[in-house]
């Protein structure tokens, strides 16, 4: 057992002062123990029943082989989590002290020196407890008792009056794909997810600020400054202060007793605008809030802000109803994909900056935030904003009907109201969307079977309620003027409207197994969903698999998919344009490749249908665990062929080749907000590099366009040359050469030859090597690795004949060999 002795100075270490807002983290010091046999013992806070147990040895890693199925039972139990802190008779005397818990999932009570507080029942809320009364000088216990997720979500769905699609989770507001979904494993946690702390204030209570962007141009924005006060003094002169852009304003605050939302509008000249990536800088402005009594500073608060207006236009056109964000006063095409928490057994502490450096890196400029998953911290929004990365903020309902009772509601409408007025300080923040796929569950997947007419009823109005009344007029009235879209689809693929109107998930591509150019033809206005999976690398797998598990049949690969036709799927769509894999890393290697090649084909089809469609989102981004799944981006961070090829399809200019019978179509997408000369050279040649054509194109390409550009007159239906040439596209702009290879026929069709892939150079770099590669003939996606953990960038690329490649290995290597070094690519597999 350790001692308390050290505790008062570990507590005020955290003790922060911020004008007579006194805080004191209460992140130290921790216990947890089971409800039914008490024994404590020490856990880190941030933290969970499962992160604490795993701490302390007493379950084995949840992510191993199937143990998963094993530790079920930490569900089950109630749980206790405690510490001691120490305050000392200064800290009492402020006027108020408040418990604040930003994070507790999900059903909990809390104590504090044995004295009952409160309950909390909603992951998403933040929770604030009058404790001044309860405190003592010296030493005192805060305790929670979490009661069993399982049990709890169990007993209050038997009580409802009709079972509700979506089962059981649907009576909890805590992260639903905690209960299981399929892209991870079910692992209902109980605990706090973020740091408590004691916040002591005197008068005015400053708790949330923002500057909303109202209208902006390039001379002149309007912007209005919100700030969530609790006001307690009405008799002294009070006073906001703001600090930005060198300039102070001071606004007098209404002396009104209470929880008070003030706004004042004001004007800045000659705005630096924020810009999503790749179509400008994210400029930032620090600001300062001060609240003055009495002009003595009593609160203050510094965050940065945006200043940017984000409109979603949904209005009907020639061909339905369009879909696209306009950013100040710009047409944006959104790229990137769905994002879901990076850890089942997240908290708080997580650093968003590698996943956010990702979705940078891979051209992206938006992440939606799925709806079953959680509302991010605000370190990661901060981080969207310093990269642009636009926020498709989902409320966090999925694939469900959810309850209507009055208490229910309450509580969906406070988070609602918190969620929104904290996340209305960022400028990243383009959308609150409702749910994720309710609607489109409700009227097209039969949920509504063996419902009575009258259930039926209720079951939409209490829907209507949520998504049609109290969160659209709760994003009214707290965000940053953000638009408020119903639920994500507008309609789903049962419905022709699909493509014509609104947001689309295609699922007509995995789920309905249809191949990949089909949805190539069936471009929507803004895709929000589609996706295929595959396997991690081998060096995820083996950190849930040993090696004689390493089968797609074993136990731990089995637990490791949780999509019930998911690896019948896997091997059917390899088969289709790929040769059949011999063996695990074969299958692997050729799943990434069939996911990457299909991926990225049906962006480039939405790009080039530019207007008409506006975003491409792939699901999805990142994964919750080390399992099979539809990311891009594996759960420790390493990138899948398909992150690799999505960055290419991403690039800002973009040229893409079709060869028809008679001619090459050539066509280019800017999405660049200003015109931008390119220099193009197009090549019809043999893997060995023997040029049966070649065109050069100089010029310039319009802003924010798609186009066909050139039409060349060549005779493929007579030459026999599908199998062993291609079309290769070199282009320059900004002082760089990109390059992509287009192919003519089924990659399983292709008669390539031994590419004899050569090391040329090794150069040291600071965090690990640069390595030259070349290749005699083409190559065909290769794959670069070594048995390290080294990463390379690019990975999974092609290598033209003749040409020389510079890759970056990182590495904590000081040493690199040319024989540790392995490449393999297409070849390896067609024509052995
Ligand atoms: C989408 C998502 C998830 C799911 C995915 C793959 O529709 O909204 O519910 O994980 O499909 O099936």
């Amino acid at each position: 057992m350790k001692s308390y002795l050290t505790l008062s100075i570990t507590c005020f270490i955290s003790f922060t002062s911020l004008f007579g807002q006194m805080q004191i983290a209460l992140t130290k010091n921790w216990f947890y123990t089971q409800a039914d046999t008490i024994q404590w013992q020490a856990c880190t806070i941030p933290g969970n029943t499962y992160t604490a147990l795993l701490e302390n040895q007493k379950i084995p890693n949840p992510f191993y082989g199937d143990n998963e199925k094993n530790i079920q039972w930490v569900s089950e139990k109630n749980w206790l989590f405690k510490t001691k802190f120490d305050i000392d008779s200064k800290y009492l005397k402020q006027d108020n002290i408040h418990l604040e818990c930003p994070g507790l999932d999900t059903d909990c009570s809390l104590y504090l020196n044995n004295q009952y507080l409160g309950k909390a029942n909603n992951a998403f809320r933040h929770w604030t407890i009058d404790v001044k009364q309860l405190l003592n000088v010296g030493e005192n216990e805060l305790l929670i008792q979490f009661n069993s997720a399982s049990k709890l979500a169990d007993s209050l769905y038997a009580l409802l009056e009709t079972k509700l699609p979506g089962e059981k989770r649907v009576v909890l507001r805590k992260p639903q794909f905690h209960f299981g979904w399929d892209f991870g494993p079910v692992l209902m946690s109980s605990g706090i997810t973020d740091a408590i702390y004691l916040n002591a204030w005197n008068s005015v209570k400053l708790k949330a600020s923002s500057i909303h962007t109202i209208t902006a141009n390039d001379t002149i924005a309007m912007l209005r400054l919100n700030l969530a006060l609790f006001i307690q003094d009405t008799l002294s002169e009070l006073d906001a202060r703001l600090h930005m852009n060198g300039q102070i304003l001071s606004f007098p605050i209404q002396k009104v007793y209470g929880q008070q939302q003030v706004s004042f509008d004001f004007t800045l000249e000659n705005p630096k605008l924020w810009w999503p990536n790749g179509t400008g800088e994210q400029n930032l402005y620090p600001c300062k809030i001060e609240i003055l009594k009495n002009e003595t500073i009593i609160a203050e608060k510094s965050f940065k802000t945006g200043i940017r207006t984000i409109t979603l236009i949904h209005e009907p056109d020639r061909f339905g109803k369009s879909f696209y964000f306009l950013i100040n006063g710009k047409k944006i095409f959104c790229k990137g994909a769905n994002y879901i928490p990076p850890d089942i057994l997240y908290t708080q502490t997580l650093d968003p900056v590698s996943i956010i450096k990702t979705a940078v890196e891979s051209n992206f400029n938006m992440l939606r935030i799925w709806g079953g998953g959680r509302y991010e911290s605000d370190s990661f929004y901060q981080t969207c904003d310093e990269n642009g990365i636009l926020i498709w903020q989902d409320f966090m309902y999925a694939c469900g009907m959810y309850p209507g009772d009055s208490s229910f509601l309450l509580n969906a409408s406070i988070e609602a109201e918190e969620q929104v007025q904290r996340l209305s300080q960022f400028a990243c923040i383009a959308l609150w969307c409702g749910n994720n796929e309710n609607n489109e569950g409700w009227h097209r997947w039969g949920w509504q079977f063996l419902i009575s007419h009258e259930n039926k009823e209720r079951i939409w109005n209490d829907y209507q309620k949520l998504f049609n009344a109290i969160l659209p007029n709760t994003v009214r009235k707290y965000s940053n003027l953000n638009s408020y879209w119903e639920s994500s689809p507008l309609f789903g693929r049962g419905d022709d409207k699909f493509i014509s109107e609104g947001d689309a998930h295609d699922w007509g591509l995995w789920h309905d197994e249809m191949p990949f150019e089909k949805l190539e033809d069936r471009i929507p206005r803004f895709m929000s969903e589609f996706g295929f999976q595959s396997l991690p690398p081998i060096s995820t797998i083996k950190q849930f698999a040993s090696e004689n598990e390493l089968d797609l049949d074993s136990h731990s690969l089995r637990n490791h998919q949780k999509h019930p036709r998911g690896n019948k799927l896997i091997n059917q769509y390899i088969n289709r344009d790929f040769p059949e894999a011999k063996n695990f890393e074969s299958l692997i290697y050729l799943n990434q490749i069939t996911q990457a090649e299909g991926i990225c084909k049906i962006i480039r089809a939405h790009r080039k249908a530019k207007p008409y469609c506006m975003g491409s989102l792939y699901w999805q981004f990142n994964d919750c665990w080390p399992g099979i799944s539809w990311s891009g981006r594996d759960y420790f961070g390493k990138w899948k062929a398909l992150q690799h090829e999505v960055k290419n399809a991403f690039r800002p200019i973009l040229f893409t080749a079709n060869a028809n019978e008679m001619d090459l179509t050539i066509h280019v997408v800017s999405d660049f907000l200003e015109p931008t000369n390119v220099e193009l050279e197009i090549l019809i040649q043999d893997f060995t590099g023997n040029v049966l054509k070649s065109e050069k194109w100089n010029g310039t390409i319009e802003e924010n366009s798609s186009l066909e550009l050139l039409k060349i007159p060549f005779n493929f239906k007579k030459l026999d040359i599908r199998e062993t040439h291609y079309i290769l596209l070199k282009w320059k702009y900004k002082n760089q050469w990109n390059s992509q290879c287009y192919f003519l026929d089924k990659f399983n069709k292709l008669k390539l030859n031994d590419p004899e892939i050569a090391i040329d150079t090794i150069e040291k770099t600071t965090n690990g090597f640069f390595i030259t590669l070349k290749s005699k003939q083409l190559a065909k996606s290769v794959y670069i690795y070594e048995d390290a953990t080294s990463s390379f960038f690019p990975n999974y690329f092609d290598l033209n004949p003749g040409e020389f490649k510079k890759i970056h290995c990182i590495t904590n290597q000081n040493n690199l060999n040319n024989t540790d070094l392995k490449m393999i690519s297409l070849f390896n597999f067609i024509n052995n």
